[in-house]
């Protein structure tokens, strides 16, 4: 049988209370997700990751503030704070998360030009992180999907591991979301109609 691995998405400071773009109980998680850790034979983790003057950053748009959009020559774009700058310590997993079990950590967002919610496919839905080729070179058939947000980077990814036929779970109980204009009903739904397991 394929195995299956746990995938942590972007539980770091800036995504928790006190963070730059902080999710509602964000850090509420953190127990749960440490237990999801414990049990799984396999973890991988991603971590949002821009530099400077990134393009899904309001304030790198003239006259746009956070939650506005944008047209990008990939589609609309949601701008955010500034969050998630490499290497500052709000791009630093929480610190209560015990990950020293994770097999490989995936960066996504370095490119200053594209956002990248899903942790196989930049916004272009086109470019990959590799997550794909990695998954199936070692095997892995299904995914456990845990972390932050629940409607953007949770669910792209989720989506998306439903394109390359995995086998794919999402905790939501283990998630938060950000919910912008409906944004979690409607990626719920999403989940729910591409196949994901809601678990
Ligand atoms: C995320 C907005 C911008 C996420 C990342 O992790 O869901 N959301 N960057
Ligand atoms: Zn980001």
């Amino acid at each position: 049988m394929a195995a299956t691995a746990l995938i942590v998405i972007d539980l770091q400071n800036d995504f928790c209370p006190g963070g730059a773009l902080a999710v509602a109980g964000g850090d509420e998680i953190v127990p749960l997700v440490n237990r999801l850790i414990a049990d799984a034979d396999h973890v991988l983790m991603t971590q949002d990751w821009h530099p400077a003057g990134h393009s899904s950053f309001a304030s790198s748009h003239k006259g746009k503030a956070p939650y506005e959009t944008v047209e990008m020559p990939y589609g609309t774009q949601t701008l955010w704070p500034d969050h998630c700058l490499w290497g500052t310590s709000g791009a630093m997993f929480h610190k209560d998360l015990v990950w020293d079990k994770a097999e490989i950590v995936i960066r996504k967002g370095f490119r200053p030009a594209i956002d990248s919610y899903s942790a196989f496919y930049e916004n272009d839905h086109t470019t990959p992180t590799g997550l794909g080729g990695y998954l199936k070179e070692r095997g892995i058939g299904a995914v456990t999907l845990c972390g932050l947000a629940t409607d953007f980077c949770v669910a792209f990814s989720a989506l998306d591991a439903c394109k390359h036929g995995l086998d794919v779970t999402v905790k939501l109980d283990a998630c938060r979301g950000i919910d912008l204009g409906g944004s979690m009903a409607k990626m719920v739904e999403r989940m729910r109609q591409a196949g994901v397991r809601l678990g």
